[in-house]
């Protein structure tokens, strides 16, 4: 029996409810209703884009998790398809948890996390040519347990991939007492599979657990890659979401070497200073070479309040990452976002002072700002502002020399006090002549901000219909700015599908 689009398996009712919620995005990609978390199983094919994600159809909990999917052929419109994974009887009944997709040979093969119980296995799926139907192991799970005589905190979530004639796969996981990892196994055929050790092993000795580059206790989502090929290879990307006891902190990454059966680093990094706003990425290499990573932007508001609102859970815009010459990288949204830029609204060089100037206003936009900041020099940016300031979320950047300290301050963003007000910040980098190229990208609930190539993505939840403004203030500082108006993407299914 063919599985029904997201659209046809969530209920009318939990439907039009999400519809009717105001903070729900209109061109970042989100399920129909219900719940939708990690993005999974990214892949191009005949040109396609497809997205899978964790997602549960009957509420907007973290429940029986199944796996959507939706193919694009923009990046930015997506088509519902068939529901891919469904917990079934066996090793994945109480969920489909995340995983990737690989090509072996001919035949789509994904290889996932199924949950029984309180645990997660590995198991596979193979697809049909054009990646709707799939049809789960009878083998599975095809990895009994973790390895032997480890005391692990957790065991979940794949990178594979084909080195030479063999498979190799990364396994998220942790060693009581000692930090997270990422296991190494290996495989001729994706089904017998060889544990050949840890990867590399953090320590979650190292700092405290509330500090945003505490490596946790589990590594969830290991994502491994390197950017560009031969003499233009950058170093070797290991993307963690750091997790400890069921608390999602934030996903970082370890740049260094993958050589043999270890992985070397030499630096550990931020991937997004939003933290847990921007959790559990993947990427994918498209056929064009580039290297696109999605993340799931969590709620910040109470369960309760999504329960009410029949939806949680929006997936990032899809984002090029590229390597920077310190050894980090940088991202920014893919340029197919630009296309839903459906009205050019200012555009305008600004010379800030004390006094908040009024710029645009909208809860869908896409603002670009080149912020030239004398050394010492600040500036502000109010987004989702009402005239009275009620409410306003705010962006500060201060610069000190060659790099700037970008903050977050959501302490008035809403006047609904159960939702999350708490402040983000790190370091952005400077250009030589004291400019920082920023992009601002708002859609309702979502926020995704982008400063030299380092994000931050955060939720904001507004109360007031009228918290649309858009302010500049600062000293020392002058902008050059364009805004847009975006247009929503709606939601489209395969006839018949
Ligand atoms: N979400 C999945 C897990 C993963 C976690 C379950 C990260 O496989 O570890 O929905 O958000």
């Amino acid at each position: 029996m063919t599985a029904l689009p997201a659209l046809e398996l969530v209920s009318a009712e939990l439907a039009a409810r999400a519809a009717r919620d105001p903070h729900r995005p209109a061109f970042h990609f989100t399920a129909p209703a219900g719940w939708l978390n990690d993005p999974n199983g990214l892949t191009q094919r005949d040109g396609e884009y497809h997205l899978f994600y964790q997602f549960n159809p009957d509420a907007p909990v973290h429940h029986r998790i199944h796996w959507g999917h939706a193919v694009s052929t923009d990046l930015v419109h997506w088509r519902d398809l068939p529901i891919a994974l469904t917990p079934s009887a066996g090793p994945d009944e109480d969920g489909c948890w995340s995983g990737v997709l690989v090509y072996d040979g001919e035949v789509p093969t994904i290889v996932y996390s199924g949950r029984h119980g309180d645990r997660e296995l590995p198991c596979v799926a193979t697809g049909s040519a054009d990646l709707v139907e799939w049809t789960k192991e009878p083998a599975n799970p095809v990895i009994a347990a973790p390895p032997a005589g480890v005391d692990v905190t957790a065991f979940r979530d794949h990178c594979v991939w084909r080195e030479g004639d063999v498979w190799r796969q990364l396994i998220g996981s942790g060693i009581r007492g000692q930090g997270g990892t990422a296991f190494l196994y290996e495989s001729p055929d994706l089904r017998a599979w060889t544990y050949v050790g840890p990867l590399l092993v953090g320590d979650s000795s190292d700092g405290e657990p509330g500090a945003p580059d505490w490596t946790g206790t589990m590594w969830e989502c290991v994502d491994m890659f390197r950017i560009g090929d031969g003499d233009a290879a950058g170093p070797d990307i290991l993307v963690f979401s750091a997790w400890d006891d069921g608390v999602t902190h934030h996903p970082l990454y370890w740049s260094g070497r993958y050589e043999g059966d270890r992985f070397t680093p030499s630096a550990l990094h931020r991937l997004d200073l939003g933290g847990r706003y921007f959790y559990a990425p993947q990427s994918m290499r498209d056929e064009s070479g580039r290297r696109l990573l999605f993340g799931w932007l969590q709620e910040g508001r109470p369960d309760s309040a999504a329960v009410e609102a029949g939806w949680s859970g929006v997936m990032s815009l899809p984002r090029v990452v590229t390597a920077a010459p310190d050894g980090s990288i940088r991202q920014s949204p893919a340029p197919e976002v630009d296309a839903l830029r459906a009205e050019l609204l200012l555009d305008k060089a600004v010379v800030l002072d004390e006094e908040p100037e009024h710029i645009t206003a909208g809860n869908q936009l896409d603002i670009e700002l080149r912020l030239v900041l004398a050394d010492g020099g600040a500036a502000t940016i109010a987004l989702r502002a009402t005239d009275d300031g009620a409410e306003q979320t705010l962006l500060r950047l201060r610069r000190t020399g060659r790099t700037a300290e970008l903050s977050l301050d959501r302490s008035r963003a809403s006047l609904d006090p159960a939702v999350d007000t708490d402040a983000r910040a790190g370091s952005v980098p400077v250009g030589a002549d004291g400019a920082i190229d920023l992009r601002i990208l708002i859609d309702h609930s979502a926020l995704e901000v982008f400063a030299g190539g380092v994000p931050l993505t955060a939720r904001v939840y507004p109360t007031r219909r009228d918290a649309l403004g858009v302010w500049l203030s600062g000293d020392a500082a002058r902008a050059d700015v364009r805004a847009w108006a975006m247009a929503g993407v709606g939601r489209q299914q395969v006839p018949g599908a």
